[in-house]
């Protein structure tokens, strides 16, 4: 079979609610993707951040293959060995006191709401079904009905109502739209650090610090979606650390796992979390000994490769590269670690295309923003190799 008869096949068995680029990957390692032609490609999305460790990372593939071996799913009616180790582990990297495993982002999420909404009535003291979230517009946290419920894109919530009520839409990065909309019963605002999908949008430089300080002062949750920008894509290990906060509740997923398995969590101390109590909120496959011993070597992945630092000091490297690409086209980049955001004044699918005739592989955002978030792995070689054709790419199309 060649790429045209596995497109074809994916086209008339399965569900069309994506567009991918027309590549068939077959394997992969590290930053590099290889086809089923052959071809190879330099992986500049990684899976949207779940990726940050490179793809198949060897030590994870190790823990993977070795946990298979053992025992990979006794659901929490039981315990198993792997999942105190993972929450340890949370609990000394991050700091927070505990926090609830989950599989998918979405999930995690909805468990965040969950969760501070108990904390609204059983805490804060909020009206029984009068709880209230903020969110951001233009956000992006998954695609369950009560997330896209407080989408405000179109496209993720147009016929899929009707949807759970209790959110409220605030301005990204703008304060006092935060302020004025917080009531006695609101008992979250919830936000990416960096919104990821919005094209990733740094908000305005104090803005968490002060939604922070706004949170505490009005007795309302600050729950941070760290999802994408979370575990060293941003150049820290929370985006938000940029701001010196410490948000109430954080989302994690993605590359929780390096990429192996779905595996997400919501971190948070106990005045928080202990508001679940045995049987309010769970998962077959949440915190299984598999995705725990998986979760476990991806993070020391984290820590041992000094990943996070590597972010830091390889983003700021790679946007200098590309900042010095000299097109019309081209009308800001900005982003923070290896989470690039690459904005044109037209449509960035076709560059994308091009980028993926050249061995580069990336995906837009909306309409006219190129993302370039490699695995945290890359090297300042391969970061000059694809500014070249980047380059070349811009310079060609008119
Ligand atoms: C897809 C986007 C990125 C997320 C944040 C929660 C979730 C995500 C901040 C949900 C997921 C993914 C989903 C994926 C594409 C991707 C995405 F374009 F859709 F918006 F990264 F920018 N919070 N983002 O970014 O996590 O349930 O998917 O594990 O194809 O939908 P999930």
């Amino acid at each position: 079979m060649n790429t045209n008869d596995y497109i074809a096949l994916e086209e008339e068995y399965g569900a069309h609610n994506y567009h991918p680029l027309d590549v068939v990957i077959e394997r992969a390692e590290g930053v590099w993707v290889t086809d089923v032609e052959g071809r190879r490609y330099l992986d500049c999305l990684a899976a949207y951040s779940a990726l940050n460790q490179g793809h198949c990372h060897p030590k994870i593939m190790e823990a993977f293959v070795a946990q298979a071996k053992k025992v990979t799913l006794t659901s929490r009616a039981f315990r198993n060995d792997q999942l105190p180790l993972l929450y340890k582990m949370l609990h000394d990297m991050t700091g927070y006191e505990m926090s609830l495993p989950m599989n998918s982002g979405a999930e995690a999420v909805e468990t965040a709401i969950k969760a501070a909404r108990k904390w609204g009535y059983t805490v804060k003291g909020i009206p029984e079904n009068k709880a209230e979230i903020i969110c951001a517009a233009d956000n992006f946290h998954g695609r369950t009905t009560t997330i896209v419920g407080f989408s405000t894109e179109e496209q993720y919530k147009k016929d899929f109502g009707p949807f759970t009520p209790g959110f409220r839409i605030v301005k990204f990065g703008d304060i006092d739209a935060l302020k004025s909309a917080i009531t006695p019963n609101t008992a979250a605002f919830l936000v990416e650090p960096i919104q990821g999908e919005a094209g990733i949008i740094v908000p305005p430089e104090g803005y968490l610090r002060e939604a922070a300080r706004i949170c505490k002062e009005q007795n309302v949750l600050l729950i941070c979606d760290e999802i994408q920008s979370g575990l060293g894509r941003s150049g820290k290990l929370f985006a938000f650390e940029y701001d010196n906060i410490r948000p109430d509740m954080v989302v994690i997923g993605k590359a929780l796992s390096g990429g192996f398995y779905p595996v997400s969590a919501v971190l948070a101390d106990n005045n928080i979390l202990g508001v679940f109590k045995p049987g309010e909120h769970g998962s077959t496959f949440g915190g299984n000994p598999l995705a725990a011993a998986v979760a476990c070597a991806a993070l020391r992945v984290l820590a041992d490769e000094d990943l996070i630092a590597k972010s830091f000091e390889l983003g700021a490297y790679f946007m200098a590269k590309l900042r010095a690409i000299d097109s019309p086209h081209v009308k800001e980049i900005r982003g923070r670690g290896l989470w690039i955001g690459f904005v044109l004044d037209t449509p960035a699918r076709p560059y994308c295309i091009a980028l993926m005739n050249e061995g580069i592989l990336c995906k837009e955002t909306h309409e006219n923003v190129i993302r370039f978030a490699p695995p945290l792995v890359i090297t300042r070689e391969e970061i000059d190799w694809a500014c070249e054709r980047i380059q070349k790419v811009v310079y060609a199309i008119h």
